[in-house]
């Protein structure tokens, strides 16, 4: 840096790949920020390192580690969409491991699809204790595409290669090294340990690379259970049978041939509608957590927390806050109800430790982080306080105003109401610019989704502070305007009004809900009804009958008036034999609607689909048309993480433009 100075200097360029020596070890150091993505220079700066290095007679051994926060988090998903540029990405895992000197990955974060891929070209791998190393390629409907499925299973065996890269979830560093993927995990500075590693594996000799070592092959029997289970799970994706069958070549095939195998199919995958559906459902997860317009603004802090109402939506809600860290208040009613909290809270951790999530002790201690009372003076110093007590307008004024009174000028103030307008809710809150509605999704412990509704008063920072909440809580957070059911409840109205127009015209119910499953929806829209009760939208729509509204009956309001809510009470739109939530369908339930539904039409399951799933796009459309959504990618985050739209066609607003560029 002669001749300048470092307040008029540009910032110097740092090299991608730069290379140190430490006596007879290279250390190359991968600097590509944020998270090291394989992109063209740094395999290129790979590709040339592996040259320096083979030529250089001081050096016995490389050490490959990664600045920042991890190591190389894989592929640049930016590039997917763009012609590839050489070197190629299995060219130069090839390189590294064909290099005369063996080289020695140092992990710490996330090893990720290419990442792992580069790692696996060393010849061994060290990780720090809390990395991360996985193939998530499935996840953006693809395979790996740099020999993950044929080295992988060289070094786990074929039955964990089959779990990484058939489910795309990563694992830890203790784990990795348990199933053979890592050789070492390893304590203290990463650099120094995998030095000492490497300085120790020289003493002995060498095994050898990867691509020469043996995979053990199943029996054919093992691959046909694989593809039932596997199918199954894929609900239509096709990324994991195509990763499964990688493997299967990798175990039976030759490493070349297998490689070729694997190569083939990436390219086949990269280019396919779903790998494309997918690749907008990652960056728009991405980007949801930090909008651009709020980048300027600073939110308040989250410190501690009130919940009120310690029912369905307010216990789930604490549980959140309590997985996070948060110290959380929890105001009910009266003792009986702050007891009935209290237990719904415990049943939310017991069922965790259940699913080996938590250990007893940290149930425990989730649950000692909770003080419950009727005293809504232990809100007095709380930071933000979310309302989730009975769906009443009287009943939540006359909480903001206890709240008003007891809580800081500038603690954040917030409603679940799922239906009710937030303006009227907040009517007569002192200092409303600390209002908001925070709309959770039931279980709210487990769904990922949260509507931000702001109202014409909320301040900036206010809603900043719902965007750094849904941060804490590792929840997908998207904002919407007021309108009644916000983003995904109006959608689902139009949804289900949709379906019910179609069993008028008679389709049978039956034939309806297997048309979406078939789709990739979770659950048909009726099956869907049975298991969260008809009663909810019912009641809801008596109550706008009663204040004067014109609200025509539905098919559904026949059914709740004839006693059959969902499963709770036995039946709804099918009939449920006590211990068993397979829906059968109902010959109740045919003769109720029968005078509403025309002599049967037929449809078949993708006409259906297509149908339904139109006309949820056009309510969107109306819903971007009025401002209540700031972007369609908003509106297919709301659909995959709260209603179980498959991903892999990437929401209804992504396969409709997808279908309109197809058409037109
Ligand atoms: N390519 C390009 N950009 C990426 C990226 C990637 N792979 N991963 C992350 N980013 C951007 C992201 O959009 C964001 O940008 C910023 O980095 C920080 O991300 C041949 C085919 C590593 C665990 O799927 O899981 O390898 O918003 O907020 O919370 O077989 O990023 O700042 O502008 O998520 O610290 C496989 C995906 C690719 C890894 C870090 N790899 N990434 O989490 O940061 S396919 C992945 C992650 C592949 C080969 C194939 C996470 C992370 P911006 P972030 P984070
Ligand atoms: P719930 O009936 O299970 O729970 C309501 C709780 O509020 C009860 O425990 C009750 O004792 C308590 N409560 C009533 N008045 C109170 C008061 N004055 N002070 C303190 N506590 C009081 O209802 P829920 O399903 O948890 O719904 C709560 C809110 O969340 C509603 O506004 C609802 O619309 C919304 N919501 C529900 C869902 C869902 O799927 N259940 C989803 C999203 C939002």
């Amino acid at each position: 840096m002669t001749g300048t100075t470092a307040d008029t200097a540009p910032a110097a360029a740092r090299p991608v790949v730069a290379i140190d020596r430490h006596g007879d070890i290279a250390v190359v150091t991968v600097d590509n920020p944020p998270v090291n993505a394989l992109g063209q220079a740094l395999r290129q700066g790979l590709w040339d390192a592996v040259g320096t290095l083979d030529a250089d007679p001081r050096v016995r051994a490389v050490v490959l580690v990664c600045a920042g926060r991890t190591f190389i988090a894989g592929a640049d998903v930016t590039e997917f969409g763009k012609p590839p540029v050489p070197p190629h990405l299995p060219d130069v895992v090839a390189r590294i491991e064909g290099a005369a000197k063996p080289w020695i990955a140092a992990i710490h974060g996330s090893a990720l699809g290419g990442g792992l891929e580069v790692a696996m070209g060393c010849r061994f791998r060290v990780a720090a204790p809390d990395a991360a190393l996985g193939l998530p390629e499935v996840t953006l409907g693809i395979v790996p595409g740099a020999g993950g499925t044929v080295r992988t299973p060289r070094l786990t065996g074929v039955e964990a290669a089959v779990d990484l890269v058939t489910t795309g979830k990563p694992v830890r560093a203790p784990r990795a090294a348990a199933m053979g993927l890592i050789d070492a995990v390893v304590e203290g500075d990463l650099v120094e340990a995998a030095i000492a590693f490497a300085r120790e594996a020289l003493t002995r000799p060498l095994p050898p690379p990867v691509c020469q070592r043996p995979v053990a092959a199943p029996d054919a029997s093992f691959w046909t259970e694989q593809e039932r289970r596997i199918a199954k799970a894929a609900k239509g994706a096709v990324a994991p049978l195509r990763a499964l069958a990688c493997l299967r070549r990798a175990a039976e095939a030759s490493f070349d041939a297998a490689l070729a195998f694997e190569r083939e199919t990436f390219l086949d995958l990269r280019g396919s509608d779903q790998a494309a559906a997918l690749r907008a459902v990652f960056f728009a997860e991405r980007a949801a957590p930090r909008p651009a317009h709020l980048r300027d603004v600073a939110p308040l802090p989250l410190r501690r927390v009130g919940v009120v109402g310690g029912g369905t939506m307010g216990a789930g809600i604490a549980a959140a806050l309590r997985d996070a860290g948060l110290p959380v208040v929890l105001i009910e009613r009266d003792d009986a109800a702050v007891a009935r909290g209290l237990a719904n809270l415990t049943a939310l951790f017991d069922g965790s430790v259940r699913r080996g999530r938590l250990t007893p002790a940290q149930a425990e201690a989730r649950l000692a982080g909770v003080t419950a009372t009727t005293d809504y003076a232990a809100l007095a110093d709380a930071d933000l306080v979310i309302e989730a007590v009975f769906e009443e307008i009287g009943v939540k004024r006359a909480v903001f105003a206890d709240l008003g009174r007891v809580c800081r000028a500038d603690a954040v103030l917030a409603t679940n109401t799922s239906y009710l307008d937030p303006r009227l809710v907040a009517e007569g809150l002192p200092h409303p610019g600390r209002f908001i509605g925070l709309h959770f999704f039931s279980p709210a412990n487990v769904m990922t989704l949260l509507e931000i509704v702001p109202t014409p008063d909320t301040a900036p920072e206010t809603l900043a502070t719902g965007f750094a909440l849904a941060r804490a809580l590792n929840k997908i957070p998207v904002q919407a305007g007021i309108c009644e059911g916000f983003i995904g409840n109006r959608i689902l109205k139009r949804y289900r009004a949709a379906a019910e127009a179609l069993v008028r015209r008679g389709v049978p119910i039956a034939e309806i809900d297997a048309a979406m499953r078939g789709h990739g929806m979770a659950m048909g829209p009726f099956e869907a009804q049975d298991l969260g009760g008809l009663d909810i939208a019912f009641l809801q729509r008596e109550g706008a009958r009663q204040a004067g509204q014109d609200v025509p009956e539905t098919l559904g309001d026949i059914l709740v008036r004839a006693g059959r809510k969902g499963q709770k009470t036995g039946g709804g739109w099918y009939d449920y034999q006590p211990g068993d939530r397979r829906p059968q369908p109902s010959q109740a339930v045919t003769d109720l609607l029968a005078g509403q539904i025309a002599p049967g039409a037929a449809m078949d399951r993708a006409a259906i689909a297509d149908h339904l799933v139109a006309e949820m796009a056009a309510e969107g459309e109306a819903i971007l048309s009025e401002g209540i959504a700031r972007a369609p990618s908003d509106i297919d985050l709301v659909e995959i993480h709260g209603y179980g739209f498959p991903r892999w066609r990437g929401g209804p607003m992504f396969a409709a433009a997808r279908r309109a560029a197809v058409a037109g």
